[in-house]
């Protein structure tokens, strides 16, 4: 899963990608050209929890890529979406816009002045005519080739909500049209989530009811986040982030919740398999069945899929151990068709 971050010049976005992967890991020019790319493990607690009852060698985390983009340059008012970045953000699964509300009179704003609701206005406005300019792109050269109507009039679907200043996202569409615009990656109809850069003295209040408003009525997410400390935070040892947090008077790291906002935004769920030699969180999207599931482990297992026998962690942590539950009966046995849910822990039985 790949997330693009997205925003205008010096809304935060180098800083919010460094306090998601590291200091260390993120590249000295971060005012280049290019697209930096960066690996985040999803928080869980209760793969923590199933590490302390396995102790593992080996543990894997849900993961997700971070893409701070190459973003605008100096001079520029807009967040700048040129052909190689829009191409980048084609290939996202969710997007993530920085929006600039904290103060700081050394770092001045491209608009000069500090309106989150502006920028945010401004983001959406801008991804919603490059979606438009992609439409009218695609009409002009189908009405040369006299091709598909399904085609055309899902386009004019489209461009209809778009006209109304609505994004994709908001667009009720049947089975067919879903398939047919699906294949664009229109950038406004991406799950997204507006990022708002606050003062560390803001930590701590909710956003504005005309930014909540707003998140509302375009069907996207609102976080406030205050990426200097993020930031900060980040580059402390383990021990000592958890002291700073209590210091802040806050209780848990906004990274943490932030990177399961995204998470949940992609619609993804964990189901866990745990043994001795591995403790493992595998994504899948919501509603996966048991067979599919089994395919992410390992592709025998989908192909000579017999059942899987599955207790939620919850029952798991009260029982404490598999062969218990497997005696007590509490692990159940489930066909191909079962619905995989979050906090699952399987055990693909397969034959091949
Ligand atoms: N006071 C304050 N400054 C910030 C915050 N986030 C970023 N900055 C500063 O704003 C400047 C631009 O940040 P940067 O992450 O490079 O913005 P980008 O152009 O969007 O990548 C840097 O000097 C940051 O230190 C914040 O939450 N509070
Ligand atoms: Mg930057």
């Amino acid at each position: 899963m790949k997330v693009a971050i997205i925003g205008l010049h010096q809304s935060g976005k180098t800083t919010v990608f460094k306090s998601l992967v590291g200091a260390v890991a993120s590249p000295k020019n971060s005012h280049g050209q290019g697209i930096h790319v960066g690996n985040v493990k999803v928080p869980d607690n209760r793969l923590d929890r199933l590490v302390e009852i396995f102790n593992p060698p080996k543990i894997v985390h849900a993961d997700i890529d971070f893409m701070d983009m190459a973003g605008a340059r100096p001079d520029e008012k807009g967040t700048g979406l040129t052909p190689q970045v829009i191409i980048e953000m084609r290939s996202a699964d969710a997007i993530v816009a920085v929006v600039r509300a904290f103060n700081n009179p050394s770092v001045p704003h491209p608009l000069d002045t500090i309106d989150p609701l502006r920028d945010m206005k401004n983001i959406e406005a801008e991804l919603n005519v490059t979606d438009m300019i992609q439409i009218e792109n695609r009409l002009q050269r189908m009405a040369r080739e006299r091709s598909d109507t399904m085609e055309k009039e899902a386009l004019l679907k489209a461009k209809e909500c778009l006209d109304a200043e609505k994004p994709l996202r908001l667009l009720d569409m049947n089975e067919t049209e879903i398939r047919i615009l699906t294949g664009f990656h229109f950038l406004s109809r991406k799950p997204l989530l507006l990022l708002l850069n606050i003062s560390e003295q803001d930590i701590g209040k909710p956003p504005g009811k005309e930014l909540t408003d707003f998140a509302e009525r375009n069907d996207c997410s609102l976080m406030p986040y205050c990426a200097e400390v993020e930031l900060e935070i980040s580059e402390l040892q383990p021990d000592e982030q958890a002291g700073f947090l209590v210091e802040m008077g806050l209780h848990d790291s906004g990274k943490d919740r932030f990177v399961r906002k995204v998470y949940e935004m992609l619609r993804l769920i964990s189901f866990f398999t745990a043994g001795e030699t591995e403790v493992h969180a595998w994504s899948v999207a919501k509603g996966i069945r048991a067979i599919n599931a089994a395919g992410k482990v390992h592709s025998d297992m989908e192909r000579g899929f017999i059942r899987a026998e599955i207790i939620n962690f919850e029952d798991f942590v009260k029982i404490g151990s598999m062969q218990a539950a497997r005696e007590s009966g509490h692990l159940r046995l489930e066909g191909k068709d079962y619905e995989v849910c979050d906090g699952d822990m399987v055990v693909f039985r397969f034959n091949v």
